[in-house]
């Protein structure tokens, strides 16, 4: 599932790359690890050409209004708040901070202020209890860059607002090294990227014939040239990176991840002084040359054969591309002209309320509220149903993108795209498209660089019937239905060269759905050579074989936190019975016990889906003795772990992918399974997984569950041009087990029941029910496509022309 891309450049992420035309980055914005920019095509408007509430259509879809129980303690920070803690780091001279605007990779620089989640355990006595609210703090990521060992580190700033109470703190006791302190070995990425192109312009005639392009000046040229992530050490405190060239698109079409030239080169960056780069090696059709010399030496000898090479051309284009005649009734896909079926609003009013201020929503018997993180995306927290929490916490931790190839980049590519981040790409939802026009649209902000950004309606919540019942039974005297209405909270971040799909959806049932989706551009390889990684997908193009794990958090209390993990395991037996007469009988029974430690809560699904995972409360049984509980079980697609194990590229910084699922105590210092900054160092992470198994009770104790969502994505013909949806996607449940006496849809009255013989229907029970009747005028579900306006940043240094919409490629 999940999808792969990346961003070229910044890489990483899958990502966005081809639009960009290979800029040199500006050094302004030191957290970019490559250097190169992802974004930038996007429109922006500044916060004043913004006026009036969006709706996406002439239908005004205004939730009816709720006050949350209590306020929104997870929100993000406001601008102003964002500004206070910006000011009061300006303040603390021993931080020696350069304002991001001014600041190059040789000064120290803001990256990112966040709030800091704060502890589940001065939460729960506020949201539970009569406690005050638990202190707002602030999280603060930091470029060093002022010294010959760059790093980057997060301290916690607060409390807020700022006063003279207010420090900034170390933050390492959410480390398992003990600190957030992350050497830098890529600071001066800008200065990489040039050395690349210089390099490139020592062979410009090889390249030139080999590659058909040129890749002399980072401003002008046909190719692009970026290569692994993370960075390779080989030897402590020593930096080298293969590097390949891609085709940069010329038309609006963003497939530069779709057009490798099948050229290496291996750099050797280490240190900050680039007069010591060097270049080490090439390779080309599978020929390893140890130096530019040889490399020349070879081609000048004519003893290189020349690739197929990847041009741009309609494939990698998204539009439309069937016939541009209608040619009746036997061409493909004939009607699709013809105006579909479309979701339409309900004819009385929005049966969900929204606290806009709070992030808060109240759904049938459910509650939440909806935080954001620059890291993570979207997340939700006190998720109760029926007035009891379930879940504390839910959402993402991580994103794998893991490749192989028989080529140094493919073969050197493992993205963590926290390190991009899902915040900074979770851009406008188009409404009629990504969500129903008549869906409630939420803004999304993140403090970058100085820079605050809105991503205006990149949230959406919408209630839809799911296109199956939820009931159905008939019989010879009644026929009874019940409608499977759900309602979804959705974002999605294009990460690059990748869009991943986020839903959170809520069933009448009581459960719960966690979906990702991917969609986007793969990040491909060259073929040659490459038959064992992929398949041949185009005339020089390999599909690129990857994983992508997706980690998620839930931290579920079911009555309480003091809960248990239940493993039910059907098996086959063979036994008599007091009535089988003697004779043994092959069956089956069911085996029930827990997995109370720790060390033995790291899970696969078992083949076949024979064993039942529950967290459940030992203390809290039903009248019939049995505990209740929610099951946790894959929905779309089987759940996932990677496949590569002791990853050459990722070291300590994939422990959260090794299994399908993980049962750790909740711990305030174990907020999440990875960090962002991971990536500098994967060696070293701020966040090793591994460390939260410590052979800690699972007994009636705290319990988070961490599973992973994706797929093994081995692109054939059809991810081309984007990646569907369809296939490339993968959903876990959290569903009642023994929870309540009975299925609680049934509290739902959009069920019918007709009751019938042989004379006809006798009677028809609606409960109630309303049905949406009369007149629809549906030119108000048409989509308005002109209200779709970009991101709104509000910044704190003059706007420049020239790179209008730089704020969004900062990745850091
Ligand atoms: C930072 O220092 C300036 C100058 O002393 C002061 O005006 C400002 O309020 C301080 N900012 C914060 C957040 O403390
Ligand atoms: C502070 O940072 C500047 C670069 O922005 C650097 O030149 C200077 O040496 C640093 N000062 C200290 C005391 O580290
Ligand atoms: C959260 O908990 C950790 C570990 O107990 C503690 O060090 C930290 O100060 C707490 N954070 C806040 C904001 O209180
Ligand atoms: C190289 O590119 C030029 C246009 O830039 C094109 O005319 C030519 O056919 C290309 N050559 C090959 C071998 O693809
Ligand atoms: C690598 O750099 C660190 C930090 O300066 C230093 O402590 C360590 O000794 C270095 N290791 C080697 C092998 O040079
Ligand atoms: C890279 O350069 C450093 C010194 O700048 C050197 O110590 C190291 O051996 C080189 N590594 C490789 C693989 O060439
Ligand atoms: C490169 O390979 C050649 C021949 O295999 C060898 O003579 C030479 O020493 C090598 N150069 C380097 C820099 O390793
Ligand atoms: C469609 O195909 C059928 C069967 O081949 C043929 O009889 C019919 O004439 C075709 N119709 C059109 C509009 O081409
Ligand atoms: C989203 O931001 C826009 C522009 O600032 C604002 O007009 C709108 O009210 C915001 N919407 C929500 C739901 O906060
Ligand atoms: C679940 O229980 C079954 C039956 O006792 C056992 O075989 C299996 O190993 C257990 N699974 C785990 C993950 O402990
Ligand atoms: C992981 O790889 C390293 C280096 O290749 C090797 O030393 C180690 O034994 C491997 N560990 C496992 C569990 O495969
Ligand atoms: C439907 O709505 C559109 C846009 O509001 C309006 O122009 C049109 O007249 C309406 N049609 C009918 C039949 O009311
Ligand atoms: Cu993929």
């Amino acid at each position: 599932m999940l999808v792969s891309s990346r961003l070229a450049v910044l890489l990483s992420a899958s990502l966005f790359i081809a639009g960009i035309n290979a800029k040199v980055p500006r050094v302004a914005h030191p957290g970019s690890k490559h250097a190169k920019n992802l974004a930038s095509k996007r429109p922006s408007t500044t916060a004043a050409q913004v006026s009036g509430s969006f709706t996406g259509t002439g239908w005004s879809s205004t939730a009816p209004q709720v006050s949350a129980p209590y306020e929104n303690i997870w929100q993000e920070l406001t601008d102003d708040e964002a500004a206070d803690v910006i000011s009061f780091l300006h303040n603390q001279t021993e931080l020696n901070l350069t304002a991001a605007a001014d600041a190059g990779s040789w000064d120290n620089s803001i990256m990112r202020v966040e709030v800091l989640t704060p502890n589940k355990t001065d939460v729960l006595p506020f949201t539970d209890g009569d406690q005050g609210k638990p202190e707002r703090w602030a999280r603060a990521a930091i470029w060093v860059g002022a010294t010959i060992e760059p790093y980057v580190i997060e301290y916690q700033v607060g409390p807020l607002p700022i006063s003279d109470a207010s420090i900034v703190t170390s933050l390492g006791w959410l480390s398992t090294k003990g600190t957030t302190y992350q050497r830098n070995y890529d600071a001066d990425d800008d200065l990489a990227t040039i050395f690349m192109y210089n390099v490139s312009a020592s062979i410009q005639d090889i390249i030139t014939d080999l590659l058909n392009g040129t890749a002399s000046d980072p401003d002008d040229a046909d190719l692009d040239i970026w290569g692994i992530d993370p960075l390779w050490h080989p030897t402590p405190n020593t930096t080298v990176q293969w590097v390949t060239y891609w085709r940069i698109p010329s038309s609006i079409f963003d497939g530069e991840t779709l057009m490798p030239q099948g050229l290496y080169f291996e750099i050797n960056t280490t240190g900050r002084d680039p007069s010591q780069w060097a270049v080490i090696g090439w390779l080309y059709r599978d020929v390893y040359y140890n130096s530019t010399e040889a490399f020349r030496a070879a081609w000048e000898a004519g003893e290189l054969e020349k690739s197929k090479l990847n041009f741009e051309g309609p494939w990698i284009g998204s539009d439309y591309r069937g016939p541009t005649t209608k040619v009746g009734a036997n061409s493909t896909m004939w009607a699709s002209e013809k105006a579909p079926p479309v979701m339409v609003p309900p004819e009385d009013g929005i049966r969900y309320k929204v606290d806009i201020d709070n992030r808060y929503v109240e759904w049938m018997d459910f509650s939440f509220y909806i935080a954001f993180r620059r890291d993570t995306g979207m997340r939700l927290f006190d998720i109760k149903y029926r007035g009891e929490r379930i879940v504390y916490e839910l959402g993402l931790e991580e994103a794998l993108a893991h490749y192989a190839g028989n080529d140094p980049v493919q073969s050197g590519t493992a993205y963590l795209d926290t390190f991009y981040g899902f915040g900074p790409y979770a851009f406008e939802l188009l409404a009629g498209y990504d969500c129903p026009t008549y869906a409630t649209f939420l803004n999304s902000t993140f403090h970058v660089d100085e820079i605050s950004t809105t991503h205006p309606n990149s949230i959406c919540l919408f209630e839809n019937d799911q296109g199956y019942l939820i009931q159905r039974h008939t019989d010879d005297a009644y026929v009874a239905s019940t409608k499977n209405i759900a309602f979804t909270v959705r974002s999605a971040s294009t990460v690059g060269n990748y869009d991943y799909n986020f839903d959170y959806t809520f069933y009448l049932d009581g459960t719960i759905e966690i979906t990702v989706r991917a969609s986007g551009y793969i990040q491909s390889a060259h073929y040659y050579g490459n038959e064992g990684y992929g398949y041949h997908i185009h005339s020089g193009l390999s599909g690129s074989m990857h994983d992508h794990v997706l980690n998620f958090k839930a931290d579920i209390d079911i009555l309480g936190t003091a809960n248990s993990f239940a493993n039910h395991t059907i098996a086959p037996i063979t036994t008599t019975y007091p009535w089988s007469h003697g004779m043994e009988r092959s069956t089956m029974k069911l085996f029930r016990s827990y997995i109370d430690n720790e060390d033995d809560a790291k899970l696969f699904w078992p083949g076949n889906a024979h064993s039942m995972f529950m967290v459940v409360n030992k203390d809290a049984v039903n009248e019939f003795g049995e505990a209740r509980g929610y099951r946790i079980m894959p929905s779309k697609g089987p759940g996932m772990h990677a496949t590569i194990q002791n990853s050459t590229n990722l070291l300590n910084s994939m422990n959260f992918a090794t299994h399908a699922l993980y049962v750790t105590r909740q711990k305030d210092t174990e907020p999440r399974a990875s960090n962002a900054n991971n990536d500098y160092d994967v060696a070293n992470p701020v966040v090793d997984f591994s460390a939260f198994f410590d052979g800690e009770s699972l007994d009636q104790e705290d319990l988070v569950v961490w599973f992973n969502l994706g797929m093994h994505h081995v692109p054939h013909t059809g991810d081309l041009p984007n990646t569907v949806f369809t296939t490339a996607q993968g959903s876990m449940q959290i569903l009642p087990h023994n929870y309540l006496l009975h299925d609680p849809s049934r509290d739902s009255r959009q069920t019918v029941r007709i009751d019938y013989n042989d004379s006809g229907v006798q009677a028809v029970h609606t409960f109630g029910a309303d049905f949406s009747k009369g007149l629809m005028n549906l030119t108000s579900v048409v989509p308005d496509f002109y209200v779709y306006r970009g991101d709104i940043d509000v910044r704190k240094f003059p706007y420049d022309p020239q790179h209008p919409f730089n704020s969004t490629i900062s990745i850091v």
